[in-house]
């Protein structure tokens, strides 16, 4: 008894999954939220440590946006908007917006 195999030529069962598009969270410069202020907010929702969170302060302070991370959109826009509540919280307004990476 013979037997026949048959066989089939391999098809792509694995759907290809596109990468999702990152998000910057950009920390704007204003005149009034105090410095220390700032650099407390960067290390409590971005968990930066204080040399990193000073540098990102003056960049923002010197050329008035600076780029913090990037993040899922999700991400993004939900630590953009807790930073800037606490800012609010605080009376100053300090502003942290979001856009999609290119
Ligand atoms: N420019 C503010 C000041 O001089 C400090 C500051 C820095 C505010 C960065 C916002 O994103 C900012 N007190």
């Amino acid at each position: 008894m013979s037997q026949q195999t048959t066989v089939q030529p391999r098809t792509r069962t694995k759907p290809k999954t596109e990468r999702p598009k990152l998000w910057k969270v950009i920390l704007l410069n204003d005149d009034f939220t105090p410095r220390e202020f700032v650099v407390t907010v960067l290390k409590a929702v971005f968990r930066m440590n204080e040399g990193r969170a000073y540098a990102v302060m003056m960049t923002a302070h010197q050329k008035g946006a600076c780029v913090i991370a990037v993040f899922t959109k999700d991400v993004a826009d939900t630590k953009a908007k807790e930073a800037t509540e606490l800012g609010k919280s605080k009376g100053y307004p300090l502003f942290f917006t979001t856009e999609p990476e290119e």
